[in-house]
């Protein structure tokens, strides 16, 4: 028997990871491996394979500089999952037994812990110190709490990693919270930010090649390709908004523009949750521009609270709620998910660019995803593993434990309200008041029961009327079902008759040629 096998997965790239830091690169050995279960358990957007498969590729080549020995095997390797992978190498090695990290997603880790049994060798899972709550301590918090709420947590977080505290223990400028500052439209009076870009080098126009060969039918545009695919340039995007994007990332939070695909938004997810960055680094970055004078608090607090505040709880809730938290659907929501999240094709101008950005970058920022595609869905009444299965394949930071939580909880509420106490339904007044999106849009923002009505108005309205039981009496929705109650019947009838009339056009079958889009 010789010396260890450390497991690195592709969201597993730091050099400070666990498992990592439990071996020794004399004795032990590490394998990596691109495939085809990994790349194909949702089809996911080309440019997220790239992305994991280039960063794969240039931690292996950084970890041999750094006296490792690894095997790695690409995707032409043709192995079918990860056990494979590990299997071959230690017996190659004659490995005494396996170390990893404990891994993201529910599904692999059952798989993981099948290999002692499987393989017949021990396997160490170790604790993803990268977060900065872990399941237990998160497990403790939630304990006994007939509510969670991440506020709550958030403010434990900011007192556990002294984040915007004062010496005194009281939060920087004295709340913790300036949301309400943080809600401004975008009137292009501002420079936009931009994130930086990288030319892709020979490793990963090779990966590209590979991904186009391999998986040609995945959904998106595998070019340009521009993320950070090692820590040297994902240190640079970093610093980069933290100059350019931060200063205005709180006014702008909830903008959304056709102007801009990114706004001030950091579009540092995807590498922090590969792990060519961790959440701690990129906190104290934010948190060092506020005290140096360079960005405002409203923007570093926000930023920070997306990071230690919504980043932890939905990781903490996860693994709190799994396995039974895939299967929640208390809404009740089965309607087929709209060919067009696929292809774009609908006259909804805020849900055409949402799509557009998404085909083009793997990249959408949150608020196109809470309110223009998840408000949707909401509306709609989507099956929840059909739009969570979307949101998993699309985006180039999406991995189970962070996309669930978001998706069933926070957008289609069918967690009962566990995550988010009450739906963020919305009418398309919201998207007019923080876009300029239905300037150009075909529909009329400003009706709900006409034919070229705002389908979110009429759709908005369907949603209250049929969730009335559920939601009527809850403290933050009284008032609407109060406007609801006071509307004039007949207009209520049109209302809903025209709301009626867009879900069936829904019914249409996915796939089918249309000389017209549904919506
Ligand atoms: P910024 O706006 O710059 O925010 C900074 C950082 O805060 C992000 O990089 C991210 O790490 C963190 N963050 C912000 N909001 C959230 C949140 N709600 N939950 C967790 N972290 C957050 N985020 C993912 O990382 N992966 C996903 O698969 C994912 N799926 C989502 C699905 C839906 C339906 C919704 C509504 C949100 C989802 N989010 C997801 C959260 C959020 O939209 C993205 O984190 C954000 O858009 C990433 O872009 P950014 O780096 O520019 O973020
Ligand atoms: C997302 C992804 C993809 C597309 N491919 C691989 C891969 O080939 N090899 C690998 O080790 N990891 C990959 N990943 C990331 C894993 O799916 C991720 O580690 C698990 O989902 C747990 O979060
Ligand atoms: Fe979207 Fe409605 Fe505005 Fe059109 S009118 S852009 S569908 S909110």
């Amino acid at each position: 028997m010789s010396g260890k096998l450390v497991l690195i997965l592709g969201d597993q790239l730091t050099d400070t990871l666990s498992c990592l830091a439990a071996a020794d690169p004399k004795r032990d050995k590490v394998v990596m491996a691109e495939v085809l279960a990994e790349a194909t358990y949702v089809r996911h957007h080309k440019k997220k394979i790239i992305l994991i498969f280039s960063a794969m590729r240039h931690f292996a080549d950084t970890l041999r500089s750094k006296g490792w020995h690894v095997d790695y095997f690409t995707i032409n390797d043709g192995l079918p999952d990860i056990a494979a992978a590990v299997a071959r190498s230690a017996a190659q090695h004659d490995s005494e037994r396996i170390v990893t990290t404990e891994c993201g997603e529910w599904r692999l880790d059952q798989d993981i812990r099948s290999w002692p049994e499987q393989l017949k060798l021990p396997v160490d899972i170790l604790t993803d110190d990268r977060f900065l709550c872990d399941k237990a301590q998160f497990a403790d918090w939630a304990s006994g709490r007939k509510q969670l709420r991440m506020e709550y947590f958030y403010r434990d977080m900011r007192r556990q990693t002294g984040l915007l505290m004062t010496p005194d223990g009281k939060p920087e400028g004295g709340q913790w919270n300036f949301d309400a500052e943080n809600r401004k439209r975008f009137d292009g009076s501002r420079p936009l930010a931009r994130p930086m870009q990288f030319t892709p080098d020979a490793i990963t126009d090779a990966v590209i090649a590979d991904v186009e060969t391999h998986f040609p039918d995945h959904f998106g545009d595998s070019t340009p390709f521009w993320l950070p695919v090692t820590r040297k340039q994902a240190r640079q995007a970093l610093t980069h908004f933290m100059d350019k994007g931060l200063p205005a990332f709180g006014d702008y939070q909830d903008a959304m523009t056709s102007a801009d695909d990114f706004l001030f938004h950091s579009v540092l997810s995807p590498a922090i949750n590969c792990g060519l960055l961790t959440p701690s680094e990129v906190c104290h970055a934010a948190a060092e521009r506020y005290y140096s004078g360079h960005a405002p608090l409203n923007a570093v607090e926000g930023f920070i609270r997306q990071i230690i505040g919504w980043r932890e709880y939905v990781r903490g809730i996860y693994w709190l709620t799994m396995p039974g938290y895939l299967d929640e659907n208390r809404l009740e929501s089965h309607a087929p998910l709209p060919w067009f999240y696929w292809d774009g094709n609908t006259r909804m101008r805020c849900v055409s660019e949402a799509v557009r950005a998404t085909r083009e970058h793997a990249y959408a920022h949150h608020i196109q995803r809470l309110m223009v595609t998840g408000n949707l869905a909401l509306l709609l009444g989507v099956d929840v593993k059909a739009i969570h299965e979307w949101y998993l394949a699309v985006y180039a930071d999406a991995y189970e434990w962070v996309e669930l939580p978001n998706t069933l909880g926070m957008v289609m509420h069918a967690d009962g309200g566990y995550l988010g106490s009450k739906p963020y339904a919305a009418s398309g007044k919201y998207i007019q008041r923080m876009s300029d999106y239905c300037a150009d849009c075909p529909y009329s923002v400003s009706t709900a029961e006409q034919d070229n009505s705002c389908p979110f108005n009429s759709l908005y309205w369907h949603f209250i009327q049929r969730h009335e039981k559920r939601f009527a009496n809850h403290p933050r929705m009284a008032m609407i079902y109060r406007s609801w109650e006071k509307m004039d019947g007949k207009k209520r009838d049109a209302i809903l008759r025209r709301a009626e009339k867009l879900l069936t056009r829904l019914k249409r079958k996915p796939g089918e040629a249309e000389l017209e889009p549904p919506l």
